[in-house]
Parts: structure tokens; sequence; C-alpha cells
């Protein structure tokens, strides 16, 4: 929940298109090749109002030298024709050699299909691809919900790091963990068989690492040794963290100030009650779908206080072993009430030099409502003490922010989130809605979807979907 802090904060927000002057966008690459499209992808869903499509993307930490880097897409296996890339409206991507790879199983009924893909661009300084692609991976998914996307290399990692060049992956649960019409699936985030609800830790390049991992059961990356279930049978070698909902977006916390402090975090968009910022560590469980937020999560999908032994049986399988687990617990969690919102954004740690009273602070977003808020990443650090009921504050961060196109100009205003803002630009930009497009509960008015980005330089952007506009932030009052 929300607290206001007693002077408010606020961010400064600017249409980036008032600090572009040019605005030049080239196709590199079209994954969408559903029904009939020119894409490449023939299998690529694209079904509105679900993650899919294309999901995720990535540089590898070395892109300049060796042009790498990954993506995630969703393909659905019942649509017609291959699951094979097609180049035809790409000639410059070489497929001699191409093959996918058996997905990995997950029980349960099945609609969609993760793919991972490991891309070399053999010219990284053009704006076009030419080169080579190789799949890496490819995850069973039960239904359209909370499929897999994000991706992250740990920036700190040097060359000749245990952690260069490895992989942080997410795979959402799938919508497993809330089954009703299929009780078994509820516990597939839970189970060590299974990728769904996980945190995938692995290296993609065959060559790197080598005296300290050992090839995947498809032969197409690496698993590091030290991943935490490679000696628990019947466990999936790649998994780093489990007992997820929706993990959707994956960032990585650095203290300039102490490399101890670094912090792998995970937004986890949650049920009906609470929305969560997590740290992740290796081997931790996070609770789902036994757990939501810091309560206990019923099969009927209500919440209510956790268990006196606070503990949960460690699952492989179908069936639970004797070994009892303490759950892991977020730092930072919000409820599905009017000053907080129905499913957490991305989140950044501030580490830019445009404005230094952002330092220190984690700031994140809610996806429908537009709220933001910051949290002290120290109040983070210390809520990170293995006790549910401790968490980081938060404080509401505000906008200020001057419409480009009201008439009569009414200036720079202040808003209480970025709904009204993507509002008007929806309406600027031709939306014919009333309010906002989108499912949303709290807002009672469809969805801002706003998210924080970062560039290179660690400065903060915020992009709002339903109006399609990225706006940078250019200022910070009041932190
Ligand atoms: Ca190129
Ligand atoms: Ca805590
Ligand atoms: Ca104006």
């Amino acid at each position: 929940m929300a607290r206001g802090a007693s002077l408010s904060a606020i961010l400064t927000v600017l249409c980036t298109s008032s600090i572009r002057t040019t605005k030049k966008f080239t196709v590199y690459l079209d994954f969408n090749g559903n029904e009939g499209r020119k894409g490449i992808f023939h299998r690529l869903t694209i079904v509105n109002g679900y993650g899919n499509g294309l999901n995720g993307f990535y540089l590898d930490p070395d892109y300049t030298r060796n042009g790498k880097f990954y993506t995630v897409h969703i393909e659905d296996p019942a649509l017609p024709g291959s699951n094979l890339p097609d180049n035809s409206a790409f000639p410059g991507l070489n497929l001699s050699g191409y093959t996918t790879t058996p997905a990995i199983k997950t029980p349960g009924p099945l609609q969609n299909e993760g793919v991972l893909i490991e891309w070399t661009d053999s010219n990284p300084s053009n704006s076009t691809f030419e080169g080579t692609a190789r799949e890496l991976m490819r995850v069973q998914l039960n239904t359209r919900a909370h499929p897999m996307g994000d991706l992250i290399f740990n920036p700190t990692a040097r060359r000749g790091d245990p952690d260069w060049r490895v992989l942080y992956m997410e795979v959402g649960d799938g919508g497993s963990g809330e089954s009703l019409s299929i009780p078994a699936i509820r516990s597939n985030p839970q189970r060590l068989d299974n990728l769904e609800g996980k945190i995938v830790r692995i290296i993609p390049d065959l060559n790197e690492h080598t005296a300290t991992s050992t090839v995947s059961e498809n032969g197409r990356y690496r698993i590091p040794n030290d991943n935490p279930f490679l000696s628990t049978p019947g466990a999936r070698k790649e998994i780093w963290a489990y007992g997820f909902r929706n993990p959707h977006r994956l960032n990585w916390a650095v203290d300039p100030d102490n490399p101890a402090n670094n912090r792998l975090i995970v937004n986890s968009v949650g049920l009906h009650t609470w929305e969560t910022v997590n740290i992740v560590h290796k081997g931790g469980n996070y609770g789902y779908a036994q757990r939501e937020g810091n309560e206990l999560l019923k099969p009927d999908n209500t919440t209510g206080p956790l268990p006196q032994n606070d503990k949960i049986p460690l699952q492989v399988g179908d069936d639970f072993t004797d070994t009892l687990v303490v759950p892991t617990y977020a730092v930072i969690q919000y409820g599905h009430v009017e000053n907080g919102g129905d499913a957490i954004g991305s989140g950044f740690l501030y580490n830019g030099k445009a404005i230094p009273a952002l330092r220190g602070k984690y700031l994140f977003t809610d996806i429908t409502t537009g709220h933001i808020w910051y949290a002290n990443y120290k109040d983070m650090l210390a809520a990170d003490d293995g006790k549910p009921g401790t968490m980081a504050a938060i404080h509401q961060v505000k906008v200020l922010w001057d419409d480009p196109n009201d008439s009569p100009n009414a200036g720079k205003k202040v808003y209480d989130s970025m709904f009204s803002i993507a509002e008007a630009g929806y309406h600027t930009r031709g939306g014919t809605n009333p309010r906002l497009p989108g499912r949303a509960t709290v807002t009672k008015g469809g969805r801002a979807d706003a998210r924080f980005s970062l560039d290179a330089n660690g400065e903060l952007y915020l992009y709002t979907k339903s109006d399609g506009i990225i706006r940078a932030v250019v200022g910070a009052t009041g932190f």
C-alpha cells in the first residue's frame, strides 16, 4: 500500500519527440509471420490482451564484438504453418542448418510455447540484420497467460568472471498456479520438474565457461555447475529460483558504492491481492501458488494468514518430498486497491547522471493505473531479512507534464499518475474509446500500460503502450 510522502515526489517528463528532432524507424527483423503476414515466425501468437508475440530482447554483453543478441517469442503450436523460421522477407538471415528443439515438458494441458533464440548479426554496426540464428530453448506453457520473456545478463560481470555472459530468463507460470478447473497444475510453479514460474540461468554460448558447466539436454546451451538444483533428482538444472506467478520484469540493481549490495530483482504480477518486488536468491522458493505476497494462497484463490509453521515441502514431480523449505518473501508489495494497482510494471534502481536526486532510489510503475512509486534501495536490502512482515516503505511519485496538444495551452500540470497523460496521448493520436482501452480492475477505465525503461547511460524513460509514446524523465523534485 502506498504511503504518501510528506513532500510530494515529482518527476518531470517530456515526450521524446520534443527532444528528438528526427523520428525514423527501420524494420530490423519482423517476427510476425502469423496468418499470411510477411514476418519470420508463422506460429507467432498475437492474441490481444496476453503477453505474447515478441516478448523478450537483450543484447549479449559482448555484442559490439560478437553481434549476438537474444529474443523470446511465443508460438501457438496449433497455428498453421511450420515452426521453422521463414527468411523470405529477410534474405540476410541465413537459415542453413537451423533446427527447432524438443519442447521442455510442462505437466497438464498445453496452449503455447516460449522460444528462446540466439541471433548473430555479422555486422552489428549497420541497421539491417545479416547473419544466423540458433534456437536455444522451447518451453511448453499451459495457457496464454504469464508466458516467458524477460532476459538479462549481470551488467557488472566482466570477461573472466563466473557470471560473464550468463543469461537469466524469467518464465511465467503459464496461468497454472491459479487454475480452479485443473487443480493438478496449480503446483507447476512449485514443481522443479518444469520451468513454469521459474527464473532460469544458462550459458547460451557453448564455448563459454566450458570447465565450470555442462551441456544442456538439447545440446544448445550450457548449465553452470553452481546452479542450485543440479543434484536434486528429477529437477530441471536450469532453475535458479522458483515459485513465481508472473515474474515478467527482471533488472539488476547495481550499488555504485558497494558491489556486495548488487542484486537481481524481479517484479512479479499477483493474482487478486498483491503485486511484488522480489530480491532473487539462488535456489529461493518465492512461494507461489502456496503464497501470494506475504500471505497464504488458498485453493479457492483467496488469501489468509501464513501458517504457524511457515514451510513448503520441496516438490519435484507429482508428490511432495520430505524436505521442507522456508519461502522467501518480497521486499515491496502493494495491493489491488485504489491507491495501488492491478499489475506491477518494470522498476529500476537509478544510476544515471542527469538526475542526482534519484540516485539510490528504486522507481517502479503499476501497469494499469500508471501509478509510480519509489523505495530507497537501502530499505529494500533491509527488508530482505527472511521476515514476511517487513517491507520497504514505498512513496508515491507524481508527474509534471505539459500536454503538447492541449488548447488552450494549460502549461505544466502535476498528474497523480501516468494514466491521464496516456489518455491524453491516446486521444491525440486518434484513440476512440472514451477512456483507455484494455482490461483493468482498479482503474475502472482501461489501462495506461505504463512501464519504465533505461537507456545506455542509465537515464529513465516512461513508456505507455496505450498511446504508444515514450517519454523521457528529465527532472525530479521532492525525493
Ligand atoms: Ca547488421
Ligand atoms: Ca522482509
Ligand atoms: Ca500544453
